[in-house]
C-alpha cells in the first residue's frame, strides 16, 4: 500500500472536537491524508461557548512542529487558531519553511460565543507577517472586516474586502459568507478575478464551520485540484456537512460526517 500523504493542522484544541485540531485531523482522514498537528492553544469549552484560551509557549509550539518536520515530510499545512500575538512568529516560521507546498490560512480572530482567539491588537502585524506566504486566506465576515476595516453588507462590498485583503497579504482570499441573513456566498479572489460559490442557506446555528472549510479545502488542493475547484469542491462538502450536523449538548450544533 502507498503511504498516505501527510497534512500538517497548526491550530488550537477544542474539547467538543467540533473545531480545532481534532475536527481536522477527521477531515483529513475523510479525504484519505495522514493528519498530523502542532498545537498553538488549549480552550476549555462545551457547545454553548468559550471558558477560556490558553496559549501554549512559543518555544513548545514551534518544538511540536520541529520534531514532526525532522522526522516527516508533509504535503500541505493548514493554520487555525494561532491562540495569542507571541505565536504568529513561528506561524511566520513555519509557513516561510515550507515555500513548496499548500498552505492555506484560517484566520480566526473571535469564537462565535465572543471570546478572542487571537489578540485584536495582534491581527494587523499577523496578516503583514505572513504576506505571499500562503496559498489562500479563508476570512469570515467578520474577519474579513477586522483585516481589511471594510464594513460588509452585499457582495459588492464584500468584493472591496477581498481586493484589499488581497493588497495587505498578497495572498488568494476566499471571504466565506455563511453569515450572510439569506443566502450562502463564499467569494474568491485571486488578484486577478472574482469567483462566487453559491449554496442555499441552512438555518442552523453550527460550531466549527470553518475549520471543517479550511481543512478540507487544503485537502482538495493537495489532490492536485485548482484554486477554483477545490474553493467548489470544499464548499459542497462543508454544505454537506452542516445538513447533517447534530444537537449533541445544549448550545450549538456540531458538524457530523
Ligand atoms: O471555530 C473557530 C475555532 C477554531 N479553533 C478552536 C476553537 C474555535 C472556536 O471556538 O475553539 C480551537
Amino acid at each position: 500500500m502507498t503511504p498516505k500523504k501527510i497534512l500538517l493542522s497548526v491550530a488550537g484544541y477544542d474539547p467538543t472536537s467540533g473545531a480545532g485540531v481534532s475536527l481536522d485531523l477527521k477531515v483529513f482522514q475523510l479525504l484519505g491524508f495522514q493528519g498530523m498537528a502542532a498545537l498553538t492553544s488549549v480552550t476549555s469549552q462545551n457547545t454553548k461557548g468559550v471558558r477560556k484560551v490558553h496559549c501554549l509557549p512559543p518555544d513548545l509550539f514551534w518544538d511540536q512542529y520541529k520534531a514532526l518536520g525532522e522526522d516527516v515530510s508533509f504535503s500541505g499545512i493548514k493554520v487555525g487558531m494561532v491562540g495569542c500575538g507571541k505565536n504568529t512568529e513561528v506561524i511566520k516560521k513555519i509557513l516561510a519553511d515550507n515555500p513548496n507546498i499548500p498552505k492555506v490560512v484560517d484566520p480566526v480572530f473571535i469564537s462565535s460565543s465572543g471570546a478572542w482567539l487571537l489578540e485584536r491588537e495582534s491581527i494587523p502585524g499577523y496578516i503583514s507577517g505572513i504576506k505571499g506566504q500562503a496559498s489562500l486566506l479563508t476570512p469570515n465576515l467578520e474577519e474579513a472586516s477586522m483585516i481589511c476595516g471594510i464594513k460588509i453588507r452585499n457582495t459588492e462590498d464584500m468584493k472591496k474586502a477581498a481586493k484589499s485583503i488581497y493588497s495587505l497579504s498578497n495572498i488568494p482570499c476566499l471571504i466565506k459568507g455563511g453569515h450572510f441573513p439569506k443566502q450562502m456566498v463564499n467569494l474568491l479572489y485571486d488578484g486577478k478575478e472574482f469567483l462566487s460559490f453559491k449554496k442555499e442557506k441552512i438555518d442552523k446555528k453550527v460550531h466549527g464551520t470553518g475549520c471543517f472549510l479550511s481543512s478540507s479545502l487544503l485537502g482538495y488542493m493537495v489532490k492536485g485540484n485548482s484554486l477554483e475547484e477545490a474553493c467548489l469542491l470544499a464548499t459542497q462538502l462543508t454544505h454537506k456537512a452542516i445538513k447533517n450536523a447534530i444537537q449533541i449538548g445544549q448550545g450549538q450544533q456540531i458538524i457530523s460526517f
